[in-house]
């Protein structure tokens, strides 16, 4: 039985309970209803059970109504706590993304931050590298003008076109004499060796410590610099004009002498040699090699081999142009090798032999020892390598023909 059929009984049994009343207390006239209520009245135990019965029907119903009321809270409390946790979720990996949004941006700033660091750096050394050269051109120009100096104690009375001719004129005397090289007839100083192997020889270089700098430009190169000396220890570059001036007159033999730190001197000849003119970068032209006698040194002019199967090839000065700091016509083509080997040569990729180089006391020298981690050294490679800097150094060219002249 439904709820509402339960309180529509109750409704109707207690109206004709009313009646039944009113019918005990008055004379009915009506004995129909009467026997009605008389009914209903009989009926009143049964309709109290049903009554109990739907009483504890809807005790049992609220009830299960609370218990799903329950279950319904209990639900939902569960809901908004999963749904508390969710958010807490939500906002905890919200805060992460932030976190990582923030940390990409501080990696961003500071990747710009490097990069702008690492230009400036090379911007630094660019500007470094172009002050370095302004200042190493007024060191050079500051000791050139108080470089050559004629000594009154050396013979130089005689004067010819090269130390042959001055000593078929009489000049037989080691010393500094003065020579016409060219057509404009300038007068140079330059020592002459009139002992060596019967003299007669053109001081071209002459390196014996750093007290001249050689690691000059191109217009330094092809005038000359230095100080004669009047017993051939000097240090000077008697100019890539007035070498390719006497070398073109007639042809010449050329002796490189070098000496290391133990008193050791050997010597290094060259059948033929010359100097282009400057229309070829003063390229260098050098055969004929011969050996000391006393120990062979190798020709270091037709490259060496230091351990690389190509280091020849690279190494090789024979017909290379002649190269500066300022002015790179060698074949290294990441680099320049006159401004790595502190001064100027005919450099290939690079050397083999550079008697132009930085001396360094005692002879062995390391890539900390230099600027840019080179070899810088005066160095005659086939004979001490390329990390050991030789003492002393000399070339000297003297006429093929200058034996013949003597003997006439
Ligand atoms: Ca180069």
């Amino acid at each position: 039985m439904t709820l509402w059929k339960g309180t529509l009984l109750i409704v109707m049994f207690l109206g004709a309970l009313r009646i039944a009343k009113t019918c005990q207390n008055t004379v009915m006239s009506c004995p129909s209803t009467c026997a009605v209520a008389s009914d209903l009245e009989r009926d009143e135990e049964l309709i109290n059970r049903q009554m109990m019965q739907l009483t504890q029907n809807m005790s049992t119903l609220c009830q299960r109504i609370k218990r799903i009321q329950m279950k319904r809270e209990e639900k939902q409390q569960r809901h908004r706590q999963r749904n508390m946790e969710l958010t807490n979720l939500i906002s905890r990996q919200q805060a992460t993304v932030d976190l990582l949004t923030e940390s990409r941006n501080r990696l961003g700033d500071r990747s710009r931050e490097v990069t702008e660091g690492t230009n400036d750096i090379r911007r630094l050394a660019d500007e470094n590298r172009v002050l370095e050269d302004r200042i190493q051109q007024k060191v050079v120009s500051a000791r050139s003008a108080c470089s050559v100096t004629m000594e009154t104690t050396c013979p130089g009375t005689i004067v010819g076109r090269d130390c042959a001719e001055i000593y078929n004129f009489g000049g037989r005397t080691s010393g500094a004499y003065l020579i016409t090289t060219g057509s404009t007839d300038v007068l140079r100083l330059v020592y002459c060796d009139q002992d060596t192997d019967g003299g007669g020889w053109t001081q071209i270089h002459s390196h014996a410590t750093n007290d001249v700098e050689f690691n000059r430009d191109w217009q330094s190169y092809k005038s000359g610099f230095g100080q004669v000396s009047c017993n051939g220890d000097g240090n000077y570059w008697l100019g890539n004009e007035n070498i390719h001036s006497v070398t073109s007159q007639t042809h010449q033999h050329m002796r490189v002498d070098v000496e290391d730190w133990n008193g050791a001197s050997r010597f290094a000849l060259y059948t033929h040699f010359g100097v282009g003119s400057e229309s070829t970068d003063y390229t260098l032209t050098v055969s004929g090699y011969q050996g000391d006698e006393s120990g062979d040194i190798g020709d270091a002019f037709a490259g060496h081999n230091f351990g690389i199967s190509d280091d020849v090839l690279i190494t090789k000065h024979k017909g290379m142009p002649f190269s500066t700091y300022d002015r790179d016509n060698d074949k290294y083509m990441t680099g320049n090798c006159a401004r790595h080997g502190s001064g100027g040569w005919w450099y290939n990729s690079c050397s083999a032999v550079n008697l132009n180089g930085k001396v360094y006391e005692g002879g062995y020298y390391q890539k900390s020892d230099t600027i840019y981690g080179y070899d810088n050294a005066m160095i005659w490679g086939p004979w001490k390598g390329l990390w050991y800097s030789l003492k002393k150094t000399s070339m000297k060219i003297r006429p093929a023909s200058f034996h013949s002249t003597v003997q006439t």
